[in-house]
């Protein structure tokens, strides 16, 4: 049964609610686990993939950035990396049959979980102007086409280049070559959904835009305070990182709007002891109303500034900027304003303090719940000054945590995918290759989909990805997206993109991380950068899905020369031939990648540097950290409202769906649920297991329409609401966006329940 996709769609979407368990991990998780692999990859294959995961010498999970410790077990994996490896390395396949049988029109009928379910794709194909399904198409063709489109543009800057983030390092730095040398910086990519809050926030104030901790760190932190973050769910070796913390002595804060099972307690199967009984990880539940952090730390702060010897006045003095006007603001917090933002009661915040007074190293972890809102920098700059006022950062087992999504997002954005890249990032690149590159800002994720919606942009290029099931205001973005001339996938499996296109569509199909890449100079590895900064190489060992994949690499390599010709300097050939030609040049382009060939030989790879974490050194405007003191905001919600927050369920990654069930939210067989606090219910009429329409309301007076959800009774805080992306993202504005960083605000929308029916 290895090899059958399902039959049949639309699914079957009936979500059946049991009650949610209060541990994660476990067993259940491993069998789980088990299941999906086999169902997908057979047992041989499971065995040959999951053994090699995240080992020294295997390839890096293509799940989340969590980093690997460096004593690794010999399954060094969790049940949603086995799923997200099960999903590629499954023996299903797309073939050009598949789509002379499958109509475009008939593809964008399907859900994203049956195209998903479909397998791995097999050749190029094309969609010529039309024409009404995909046709086999040789990757000369293919490259031919996009060079004729793109020498078509009237601008470099009507293409747009985007990256999602399982690419490698050395793909990466040659996407944001090639584009360059072509003559624009739109390179948006998934990180503009994602941690680009962070990167705002933590730039600005600490002079860099990463997580100034390491594993180490974690294992010898006093307090650890997890905020808007779901861990068990997205990153479960984060678990065994707090299970560690814990056992020597540590604290856990969770600050959430849910109650959610991981951190509730945690059986870590690498353990006897675990499997049975657990750790509780949570020694206090913050349980927020969405959007009201930025009060809470702002309180604490005060707090923290009235008690004793509280304050680490030498690290202040010595490392800072802004505190007198930051303390001004932050002398005006107010309790009662907080207690309305927050929810929370004056003992849960009183509770939290005296945990932070107690800590002498404190680490503040945080991931979407957090990036997603319109004031999220301003928040995550509050958490800084919250760091920054007990001298938090800079020292062992203390500083600032944002985990990371995709399992190279961080490297990414390290090699250059930014649509706003530093002069001297592009200074480098120029000297190094000889070529100008364009110094005026490119487009975000956002402002590309506005510039394809207005006409201003003709060309969409993705490596990787989901763009239009991933981008908010659905509706929006797929007319934006149908008005392209040309549009361009590369991809390892089908997705709702490729059945929304411009006049012309290519799909390119590639290896993934499971696959071995054997090139004309030998076999080939690639490197990528986890959430703590640690860059190692992956290499994969299965056969690829079809002798007809190209490696991404090597399909920039052979794009820039169907482009650039013979006026690109670049020897765009030996970067296919040898990935170590790419990274030589890395080395010489961007800091911390000096002698990369040698070190990245080492087992474990290297770490790059921090200055913050390594030497409390702050490369800010100032020189030195940055305190700030935005006014406090928080979401105003008007009456027979509900704010919505949309999340990922436990069998999903990003828009690739593995199954329905939310099994730690003890939601089973379907998607199509909006989780309600049930006294908001009651005072809303709506009952549990009834269905409903869910409305969301925008300043712009567009109504934007979910139908169809079930109604469940769930404990979130009053006031709020819960329903899975991407299924909701039509009720998300295109200019609903955080301010600074343009992130879409798909955790903060206002909704209202229509036509509610019992069934
Ligand atoms: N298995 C699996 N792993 C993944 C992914 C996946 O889809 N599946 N996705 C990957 C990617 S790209 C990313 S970015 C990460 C995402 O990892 P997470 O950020 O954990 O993902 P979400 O499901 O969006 O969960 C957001 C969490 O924030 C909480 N939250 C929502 N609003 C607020 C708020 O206003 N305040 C606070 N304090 N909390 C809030 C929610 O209740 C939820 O617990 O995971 C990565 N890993
Ligand atoms: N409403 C709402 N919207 C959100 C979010 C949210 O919380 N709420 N989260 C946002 C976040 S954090 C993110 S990161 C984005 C994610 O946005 P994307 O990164 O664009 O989406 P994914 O679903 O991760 O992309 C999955 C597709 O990537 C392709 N793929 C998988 N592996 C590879 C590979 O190795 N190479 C190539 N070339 N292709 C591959 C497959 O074809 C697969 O269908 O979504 C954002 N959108
Ligand atoms: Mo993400």
């Amino acid at each position: 049964m290895a090899t059958k996709p399902p039959t049949g769609d639309p699914v079957q979407d009936a979500p059946q609610v049991e009650p949610a368990p209060h541990a994660a991990a476990g067993l259940p998780a491993v069998a789980h686990s088990l299941r999906i692999a086999q169902q997908q990859m057979g047992v041989r294959r499971t065995a040959q993939t999951l053994l090699k995961v995240n080992q020294k010498n295997g390839f890096d999970c293509p799940g989340c950035a969590w980093p690997e410790g460096d004593k690794r077990h010999t399954a060094e994996f969790c049940e949603n990396g086995a799923k997200a490896v099960a999903e590629e390395a499954t023996l299903r396949r797309v073939t050009p049959g598949f789509f002379a049988a499958h109509p475009v029109a008939d593809l964008a009928e399907r859900s994203g979980y049956w195209l998903g379910q479909q397998g791995r794709i097999t050749h190029p194909v094309y969609l010529p102007e039309g024409a009404d399904r995909y046709e086999a198409v040789t990757w000369e063709r293919a490259f031919a086409i996009i060079a004729e489109e793109l020498t078509a543009l009237g601008s470099p800057d009507e293409a747009l280049f985007y990256t999602s983030g399982r690419t490698s390092n050395e793909a990466a730095f040659l996407l944001q070559l090639f584009a360059r040398e072509f003559g624009t910086n739109n390179l948006p990519d998934c990180s503009n959904m994602c941690h680009e809050s962070s990167g705002s926030a933590l730039t600005e104030t600490i002079g860099i835009g990463k997580g100034s901790v390491s594993l180490e760190d974690l294992h010898q932190a006093d307090l650890i305070i997890v905020a808007g973050q779901n861990p068990g769910t997205n990153h479960p070796r984060m678990l065994a990182a707090l299970e560690k913390a814990k056992t020597s002595g540590a604290k856990i804060i969770s600050v959430n709007p849910l109650p959610e099972a991981g951190m509730e307690r945690f059986k870590n199967p690498q353990t006897p002891q675990g499997m049975l009984k657990g750790t509780a990880l949570n020694d206090l539940f913050l349980q927020i109303r969405i959007g009201g952090d930025q009060a809470l730390f702002r309180l604490l702060n005060k707090l923290i500034l009235a008690a004793e010897g509280a304050v680490d006045t030498a690290f202040v003095a010595e490392h800072t900027h802004g505190y007198e006007e930051f303390a001004q603001a932050a002398e005006a917090a107010d309790w009662d304003e907080t207690l309305t933002a927050t929810g929370l009661t004056r003992a849960e915040i009183e509770q939290a303090l005296a945990l932070v007074l107690a800590s002498k190293r404190t680490i503040v972890c945080w991931a979407m719940g957090l990036t997603q809102h319109k004031h999220s920098v301003p928040t995550i700059r509050e958490i800084v000054n919250f760091l920054l006022l007990r001298g938090n950062i800079g020292r062992p087992g203390a500083g600032v945590c944002p985990v990371r999504g995709h399992s190279n997002v961080q490297g990414d954005r390290t090699m250059g995918i930014f649509e706003r890249p530093a002069p001297a990032f592009l200074d480098a690149l120029d000297k190094e290759f000889g070529i100008t590159s364009p110094r005026h800002h490119g487009l975000d994720v956002v402002r590309s989909i506005q510039a394809l919606r207005d006409g201003e942009a003709k060309v969409f290029f993705a490596m990787g990805g989901n763009f239009v099931a991933a981008t908010p205001d659905t509706a929006v973005t797929e007319a934006a997206m149908r008005r392209a001339r040309l549009t361009v996938h590369v991809s390892t499996k089908l997705n709702r993109s490729h059945a929304v296109t411009g006049t012309r569509a290519l799909i390119l199909p590639t290896l993934g991380r499971t696959d071995k890449d054997v090139q004309a100079g030998g076999k080939q590895f690639v490197t990528v950068e986890d959430s703590m900064g640690m860059v190692h190489a992956s290499r994969g060992n299965l056969t690829p899905a079809s002798p007809h994949l190209l490696s991404e690499p090597a399909i920039v390599a052979r794009l820039a020369r169907a482009v650039l010709g013979t006026g690109s300097r670049t020897d765009w050939e030996a970067f296919e031939r040898d990935y170590a030609t790419i990274r030589d040049r890395i080395s010489r382009v961007v800091p911390g990648f000096e002698d990369f060939n040698t070190r990245i030989a080492r087992p474990g790879g290297f770490t790059l540097p921090h200055a913050p974490r390594d030497e409390r050194r702050f490369p800010t405007a100032t020189g030195r950290a940055n305190f700030t003191a935005a006014p406090v905001e928080y979401p105003g919600l008007p009456d027979g409202r509900l704010l919505l927050q949309t999340l990922r369920s436990h069998d999903q990654y990003n828009t690739t769906i593995y199954g329905l069930d939310d099994r730690y939210r003890g939601i089973k067989g379907g998607r199509r649920i909006v989780m309600v606090n049930p006294e908001d219910a009651a005072a809303l009429g709506l009952t549990d297991g009834a269905y409903t329409d869910l409305v969301s309301e925008w300043k712009d007076g567009v109504e934007r329409r979910a139908d169809g959800f079930r109604i469940v009774h769930y404990p979130t805080a009053r006031g709020c609401a819960a329903a899975y992306y991407p299924e909701t993202n039509v009720l998300v504005p295109l200019d609903s966006t955080a301010d600074t960083s343009n992130t879409p605000a798909s955790k903060s929308v206002v909704i209202r329940f229509e036509n509610t029916r019992s069934v």
